[in-house]
């Protein structure tokens, strides 16, 4: 059985994280995952503090099991759903799209593991220092938000950067990537892309499929003259803003037509003019599956995997 510090710094069984996707991974998802021995995270993405208190509420109904909160620190929400998590005492807090520094001290006070989401060593380095529990390197591979470096390249620079643990993100969406990630030196891996097609993840059906359907090169980064680049499935509105950027049109240009997107994909259905957030890796995500078949099978696949990896090592008869 594969088990790192991950799992005994939070009390899980498999060290995997799933992704808290904004508008996607509600209580109902993140229960399943929980419920199945990893940590499910309920994102808050752009919700009030009103909105994410009935989706605490649901899964602590749902499970008893330890989960997570991804706040979003893009949100004008952020400060108020901040104290909101200390107030309900939520076992773990995860954070991306921006700098958790101002209230590490408060969550730490509160007794809740933090565990930012970091684009980059210099990140890593100073989130460690505020206090951090351990530190999620997340790859351009990803879906949604992006940095620049890949997961081949971020995670042993982080690794080698920091003494907390390290989870992987971006690109890892079956055993192989988990074994990569342990090569590299993390003690986790947080997977976002293969959760789209869980039984228990409630996104519009479309999406579902076009992520189902999607081939390796599907992919595209738009809004990198913004400064908040979003990776997602091509489709009609990633010409509209391709054909944006060859104008050079203005930044509040593009963030105006950014605006709403991905409720119209996640909630409506639209994945023409939606935004259709998924990772690289969903050329290889196919299969609907429940979460805990998802979580069996990836771990079942990474153990085979180094059981093999081993025998490479050890020589065998020709030796
Ligand atoms: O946050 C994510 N992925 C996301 S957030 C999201 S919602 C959204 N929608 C439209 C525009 C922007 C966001 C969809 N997907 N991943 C974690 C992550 N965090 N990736 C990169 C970062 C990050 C980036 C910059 C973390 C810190 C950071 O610091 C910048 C600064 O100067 O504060």
């Amino acid at each position: 059985m594969l088990k790192s510090n991950i799992c005994s710094l939070l009390n899980i069984k498999y060290p995997i994280f799933q992704g808290g996707m904004a508008q996607i991974s509600d209580a109902g998802l993140a229960a399943a995952v929980s419920e199945a021995g990893g940590l499910g995270v309920i994102a808050a993405g752009n919700n009030t503090a009103e909105a994410l208190k009935k989706e605490i509420k649901k899964i602590k109904e749902l499970t008893d099991k330890p989960f997570g909160v991804n706040v979003m620190l893009l949100s004008p929400h952020a400060k108020e759903v901040g104290m909101l998590l200390i107030e309900e005492k939520v076992p773990v807090i995860i954070t991306g799209a921006g700098n958790p520094g101002k209230y590490m001290k408060l969550w730490k006070e509160a007794g809740i593991k933090v565990i930012p989401v970091v684009p980059s060593v210099a990140y890593a380095k100073h989130l460690e220092k505020a206090g951090a529990d351990a530190i999620i390197c997340e790859g351009t591979e990803s879906g949604g938000h992006v940095g620049e470096i890949t997961t081949m390249c971020i995670t042993p620079q982080v690794v080698d950067s920091v003494s907390v643990p390290v989870v992987a993100a971006g690109g890892i969406g079956d055993g192989r990537g988990i074994v990569a990630a342990f090569s590299l030196g993390a003690q986790g891996v947080q997977v976002g892309t293969r959760f789209l097609l869980a039984k228990e993840c409630s996104v519009h059906s479309n999406y579902k499929n076009k992520v189902k359907n999607a081939n390796d090169t599907d992919t595209a980064v738009t809004g990198r003259k913004t400064g908040h680049p979003v990776r997602v499935l091509k489709n009609k509105l990633v010409k509209q803003f391709k054909d944006l950027e060859k104008n050079n049109a203005a930044v509040e240009e593009m963030e105006q037509l950014g605006r709403g997107r991905l409720y119209k994909a996640a909630v409506e259905g639209d994945v023409d003019y939606g935004s259709v957030m998924s990772g690289q890796i969903a050329g290889l995500v196919n299969k609907e599956q429940c979460c805990e078949e998802i979580i069996a099978e990836m771990f079942e696949e990474a153990e085979k995997i180094m059981q093999g990896l081993s025998l490479l090592v050890s020589g065998g008869k020709d030796e």
